[in-house]
Parts: structure tokens; C-alpha cells; sequence
């Protein structure tokens, strides 16, 4: 089954969102299979965001997304990599529909409250930087059948 790496960035946790954040991806059906409260080093957070490292707003990303805890996490389910993108909105929540996670909670895009893997295979790579193998946890929700045909 598919999964995806999402978190909660260091506003979010500040603003006293994690919860609300947390509920909407379990109401649309998906499964946590991982999750831990984590101040990333800048090394991490340097690989992480990796692919920005050229663009002009990479030190200041990566000073914020290490100034505080992040809720890391691992979401299992049908279509959860771009499914959970949705939900979370478009990158600058200024520009972010109502109803998405950054359209309903945010209006700059230095402030985008959280972070969601943008494919399959960054998600596979994401997961693995962030979590151990024994930090996920495999199980079968007892609602499956009522979500998954
Ligand atoms: P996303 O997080 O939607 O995948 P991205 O991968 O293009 O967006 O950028 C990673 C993060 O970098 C983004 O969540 C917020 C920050 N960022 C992107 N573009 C920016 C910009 N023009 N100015 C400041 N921060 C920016
Ligand atoms: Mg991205």
C-alpha cells in the first residue's frame, strides 16, 4: 500500500494545529503508520530540502524548519501521496483553496504549516531519512473494509 511522508513544520505545532491537522487526514480514511515529535538538525533538514539548495530562500527554509519541533509522519493508503498534496493545498497558502490544509490556516509562504511529500519515490526517499525501519508500525485498520472496496 502506498505511503507518504508529511510534517507538521515548526508553525503548525506552534499554532496549536497538530491535532486539527491530524484529524482531517485520519477522516479521509488514511492510516498512520508512523509519527514522532522531532527538532531536525540542520543536517537533516539540508538533505530534506536538498533539491532547493541553489534557490535564494533555502537558508532562510532551512533555519525556520530547525527553529522548533515538527510532528514527522507516515500515511498509508490508496492514492495518499497525491491525495494528501490536495488536502494540504498549494505551496503559497496566500494562493491555497479554502478547505485545503494551508488555505484554511496560513497566508505566507515562509509560514506554509506543513510538508508533504510531491511523489511516490521522493516519498519512499523521505520515509527513509526521517524514520527508521522500527519506528512504523504495520497494521490493518478494523475500518479498512468500510474505506477500501
Ligand atoms: P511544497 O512544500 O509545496 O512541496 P516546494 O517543494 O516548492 O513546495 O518548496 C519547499 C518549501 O520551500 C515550501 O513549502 C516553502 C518554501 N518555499 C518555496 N518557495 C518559496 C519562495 N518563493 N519563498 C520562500 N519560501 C519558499
Ligand atoms: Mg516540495
Amino acid at each position: 500500500m502506498e505511503r507518504t511522508f508529511l510534517a507538521i513544520k515548526p508553525d503548525g505545532v506552534q499554532r496549536g494545529l497538530v491535532g486539527q491537522i491530524i484529524s482531517r487526514l485520519e477522516a479521509k480514511g488514511f492510516t498512520l503508520v508512523g509519527m514522532k515529535l522531532i527538532t531536525a538538525s540542520r543536517e537533516l533538514a539540508e538533505q530534506h530540502y536538498a533539491v532547493h539548495k541553489e534557490r535564494p530562500f533555502f537558508a532562510g527554509l532551512v533555519d525556520f524548519i530547525i527553529s522548533g519541533p515538527m510532528v514527522a509522519m507516515v500515511w498509508e493508503g490508496e492514492g495518499v501521496v497525491a491525495s494528501a498534496r490536495k488536502i494540504i493545498g498549494a505551496t503559497n497558502p496566500l494562493y491555497s483553496e479554502p478547505g485545503t490544509i494551508r488555505g484554511d490556516f496560513g497566508v505566507n509562504v515562509g509560514r506554509n504549516i506543513i510538508h508533504g511529500s510531491d511523489a511516490v519515490e521522493t516519498a519512499n526517499q523521505e520515509i527513509n531519512l526521517w524514520f527508521k525501519s522500527d519506528e512504523l508500525s504495520n497494521w490493518t485498520s478494523c475500518l479498512s473494509p468500510w474505506i477500501l472496496e
